[in-house]
Order: C-alpha cells, then structure tokens, then sequence
C-alpha cells in the first residue's frame, strides 16, 4: 500500500484531489492541518481492503463488524446510531467506513459539502458515516436539515443539577490541569448562587499547590459564599458536614494528569469521604482529539456525570465535543466560552452545540 499526501486550501478540494488521483477506492488514512493554512490529506487504495469492501476478493474472516453497507430507509436505525458508531472501533471497519466514504457517498455532489466540512471540524469519520451516508441515498435536497436532526439526536445536553431531596447536592469538577476548572466553579457558583439564588457552598481541595485554595476563597467572598479547604477524605466530609444548609456544594479539586494514575486514585479516594458526590469532567475543546481521549480514559475512575467543555472561544473546531459524546455516553452539561466570571458560561443544549457543528444556511462550500 503506497501512501500519499495531498494538501490543498480546503478539505473539499483535497478530498477532490483524492478522488481524481486514487479513485473511488481511495482510504483515507489522516487529515490534518497545516501550520501555514490549508489541510493535508494521507491517502492510499489497498487493493485487499478494498475488494473486501465491495464484496469481491476473499475478505478476511477476523475482520470487525462492518457497517451495513445498504442504505437504511429513512430514520432507520436512528436510536441505536451511537452504539453502532462505538462499534466502529476496529481499525479494519475503520478503513472499510472511510474507503466507502471517498468513493461512495461522500462523492455525492450534493453531500460532498457536508463531508468536507464535518471533517473539518474534525467529525471522527465513523460518525461523519452514520450520520451522512444513508442521507446520501435518499438523495435530494435539504439534506441540511437532515442532518441537523439526526445531529442533534446523537448531542446528548443535561445532567444540571437535580436537586432531590437530599441536601445539599455535591457536584466536584474534575479535569487535567489548566482546563478552567477553578474558573467553572466560580461561574456555576454565580449562576446557581445569584442567579438562581439557590444557597450555594464551595469546597477546594486543591491543596496540592501554593496558594492554589485562595483563588477559590476569593471568589467565595466577592460572592458572599461559605468557602472551605479540605486535603483528606475526613476533611472532605466535615466539610460538607458544615454545609448541610446549603442546596448545592461546588467542589473544586486540583488539576491531575491523566496519566498519573496514582494522584487520580488519591483524589477518588478523597472524594469517597462524600459518597453521593457527581463529578464533572472539565476538558478544554482546543485539547488534541486524541488526548481528550486520554483524558476521558483516565478521569474515567470518577464516572462522570456529564462532560463540560472549556475554552470554546480558543477554537472553531467543535468535531471533538461529537466525539466524546458518543465515546462516552456521557451528556454535555455546560459549554464555556471565555474568561469572564460569571458571564462566559452557558448551559448545553442541541440546538447551540448542533449550530456550532453545521455549517452556517447558504454558507456552504460547493466548489
Ligand atoms: N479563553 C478561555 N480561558 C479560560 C476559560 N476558562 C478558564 N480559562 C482560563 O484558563 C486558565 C486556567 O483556569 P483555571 O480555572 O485556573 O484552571 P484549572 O487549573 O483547571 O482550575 C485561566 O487563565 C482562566 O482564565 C474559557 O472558557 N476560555
Ligand atoms: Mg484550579
């Protein structure tokens, strides 16, 4: 299999140069940006992999779950899309989905546009498959909002806090270090504590650096909010304890390195102190797909309740948010999009998640 580089201002007209170089058989093998502006495409024809994918050749037996290949009538299959995008995992069925998609219905003049751009936003092409290539064959126009309906099924939003009756509901953000946690707990306590005027409490135990535990007793007392610091599970409980006229308890905790297995359990086990608390995890949308992966693998121990992303203002890239939703299964909670305490925060829903991904009406590229 010979690889080969196409780069071009776009990702339409990269992928035109695939198509024209290596025909219909082409896989895809990464897209990327260049430093300078523009897109890189590596591709090649593996003539194996590409008889198997037609039915041709002899295909290997091991090979992963292929997905149907017919096109579903339409709004089939719509509810289990998210398990059988996890299902795509295999590198084989990986390779079958985006050999079929250049050659297939990503060639389609009318969903061509689409493609591009869900790549561009750096859609995981499993997804970009589930969600373009039966609308391929119904063929037609208005296939935009077609898809926004089908994108918006797959963007699950929610998880704010249900306050039941047990008082008060204990909420800890956890992430890596740097992704604005400290800063969401500040917004959420304004939201939450001003705004909704619920009875807000804060706890850090983020005593793991100099100084760390006063950014968030600051933000207590320009709020007029109870602040307390805790390092130990015990710590963590008598907290809490002293907050039991509180609605909701806002812990902040110290930024972990995914990788570092051993700080991430003695956390886990610090917040074991408080049974009933929901964690949150904090990832920063500018972060590499590939390590917000990580980030999802490692924080995966605090079995988040809901996915809240940060810095959404740094980017316009928003394909990973798609990504880890259906990775995890988790919702999105909130979204932030800035520096400003309180203002910078928005609760998730479909419609704005689905806006950021779509391209805007009319706005599409043809060429
Ligand atoms: N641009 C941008 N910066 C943010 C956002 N959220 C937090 N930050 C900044 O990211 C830096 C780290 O934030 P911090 O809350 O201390 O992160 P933590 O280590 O996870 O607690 C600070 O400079 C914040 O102002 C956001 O949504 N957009
Ligand atoms: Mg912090």
């Amino acid at each position: 299999m010979r690889v080969m580089r196409f780069t071009a201002p776009t990702m339409a007209q990269a992928m035109r140069q695939v198509r024209q170089s290596l025909g219909p058989d082409a896989v895809i093998l990464s897209t990327g940006r260049l430093p300078g502006g523009g897109v890189e495409i590596s591709a090649a024809v593996d003539h194996a992999l590409s008889a198997a994918a037609a039915g041709g050749g002899a295909p290997e037996p091991q090979a992963a779950p292929v997905p149907e290949a017919a096109p579903a009538p339409a709004g089939a299959g719509l509810d289990d899309l998210a398990r059988r995008v996890a299902d795509l995992s295999g590198l084989a069925s990986r390779h079958l989905v985006l050999s079929e998609a250049a050659g297939g219905f990503a060639a389609r003049p009318e969903v061509a546009p689409l493609y591009a751009h869900l790549m561009e936003q750096e859609v995981d092409p499993a997804i970009i498959a589930e969600l373009l290539g039966d609308l391929a064959a119904l063929g037609g126009q208005n296939l935009l909002p077609r898809l926004a309906i089908r994108l918006k099924k797959l963007l699950q939003v929610g998880a704010g806090p249900r306050l039941g009756p047990e008082r008060p509901a204990v909420w800890a953000l956890v992430g890596p270090t740097g992704v604005g946690k400290t800063t969401t707990v500040a917004k959420l306590a304004a939201t939450y504590g001003l705004k909704h005027r619920l009875k807000v409490g804060l706890i850090t135990l983020d005593t793991f650096r100099i100084a760390a535990p006063e950014q968030l007793m600051v933000y207590g007392r320009i709020m007029d909010l109870p602040a307390k610091v805790a390092a130990t599970a015990a710590e963590y409980a008598q907290a809490v304890a002293e907050l039991h006229d509180r609605d909701l308890v806002l812990v902040d905790t110290v930024g972990r390195s995914q990788s570092d297995q051993e700080n991430l359990a003695e956390l886990k086990a610090v917040l074991e102190g408080v049974p009933r608390t929901l964690c949150h995890l904090v990832l920063a949308c500018p972060t590499r797909g590939a390590d917000l992966k990580l980030a999802l693998e490692g924080f995966g121990i605090f079995e988040p309740q809901s996915l809240i992303f940060t810095k959404l203002d740094e980017t316009r890239t928003f394909g990973p948010i798609l990504n880890l939703v259906v990775k995890s299964g988790r919702p999105v909670s909130y979204l932030a999009n800035g520096q400003k305490v309180p203002d910078d925060l928005e609760e998730a829903t479909r419609e704005g998640l689905a806006k950021r991904l779509l391209p805007p009406r009319g706005g599409l590229q043809t060429s």
